[in-house]
């Protein structure tokens, strides 16, 4: 684990442009550590803070976290007289210790879903900040139904272009003593069909009021394959997550990345210089497909638009 330093806006805004920092539950978070930075340094000036949410909220389209933790920083900005500072900084804290209780509650709730025996497909990397926390999203539901005793085995897919399977799940996997298989991408089908996995539990990035999904791209091909071979796919995730503004997943702003990141592995060309590549970053998962949302309030279930409603009525 390393440590990261950042000293402004400007260098923070970087990090989660570059990936150094990157999930939605830890962009979010970043965000108002962000907002709290820019407090402190224009000791409180409206303009100044106004700035900062503008360009941390545009730093990476697709998780709506981010924007709505700004934006609940922005309410204190534009109702606050006094202490701008000292509100923002109660902001951070309760934003900090309400993920925490978030990731703790739904792991609880996503562990009953998973059957002693099951093997579960993840993708990506659905956790908090790493090495913090309970364990992030769909990680806490694994961590949970590990620690009520049930015997459970993970196949994590690399996930390319920038292997966060591999290279961070991975490692939380190893550290709360979880037996796992990293698998590439392309290979959830065959295992699907062979019997070898029973349950899909992957993060996600935004849901729409009517359960449609953005979340790392790859996760729409996992869940035909999950669906095709009659496996439930949930996903874990929190109320900040969901965006009840948007009804249907495809109106959702999907990042484009630069196709150099698929050109290259850790910065060694795998592919003929000139050749063309795309990067999407996210795909959609449409509501269909997705068994249930794992959520600090319980599990949802289809029909998902109602109750979707609610979780976003019961906090802020
Ligand atoms: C990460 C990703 C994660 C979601 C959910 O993509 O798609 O599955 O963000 O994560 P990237 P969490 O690495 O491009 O940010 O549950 O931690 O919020």
């Amino acid at each position: 684990l390393e440590t990261l330093t950042i000293k402004n806006v400007d260098e923070l805004v970087s990090a989660i442009k570059n990936m150094t920092i990157r999930g939605s539950g830890a962009i979010g978070i970043s965000g108002a550590y962000g907002m709290y930075l820019a407090a402190v340094q224009s000791r409180g000036d409206r303009v100044a803070i106004q700035t900062a949410a503008k360009k941390l909220k545009s730093s990476r389209p697709t998780a709506v976290n981010l924007v709505k933790t700004i934006n609940e920083i922005l309410l204190i900005v534009e109702e606050t007289n006094t202490n701008i500072v000292d509100q923002i900084e109660e902001k951070l804290i309760e934003v900090l210790n309400r993920q925490l209780t978030f990731e703790f509650d739904l792991g609880k709730y996503g562990a009953e879903l998973i059957d002693d025996g099951d093997t579960i497909l993840t993708h990506c990397h659905s956790g908090a900040l790493a090495g913090s926390g309970y364990g992030g999203r769909a990680l806490s539901v694994l961590r949970k139904a590990k620690e009520s005793g049930k015997d459970i085995h993970v196949y994590v897919c690399e996930t390319r272009p920038y292997l966060q399977g591999a290279r961070i799940t991975a490692f939380e996997l190893k550290k709360f003593g979880i037996p796992f298989t990293l698998i590439t991408d392309n290979m959830s089908g065959y295992f699907m069909r062979k019997g070898d996995i029973q349950k899909v539990v992957v993060g996600s990035d935004r849901i729409t009021s009517h359960g449609d999904l953005a979340n790392k791209v790859g996760t729409y091909m996992h869940a035909i394959a999950a669906k095709e071979n009659n496996i439930p796919f949930y996903t874990a995730t929190s109320n900040h997550t969901i965006d009840s503004t948007i009804s249907v997943g495809d109106d959702i702003e999907i990042e484009y990345r630069n196709g150099a990141e698929v050109t290259s592995i850790q910065d060694k060309r795998i592919a003929p210089e000139g050749t063309k590549a795309v990067y999407p970053s996210f795909d959609i998962t449409p509501h269909h497909l997705v068994t249930g949302i794992i959520t600090e309030k319980g599990v949802i279930t289809p029909p998902y638009d109602e109750k979707l409603h609610k979780v976003v009525q019961l906090q802020v």
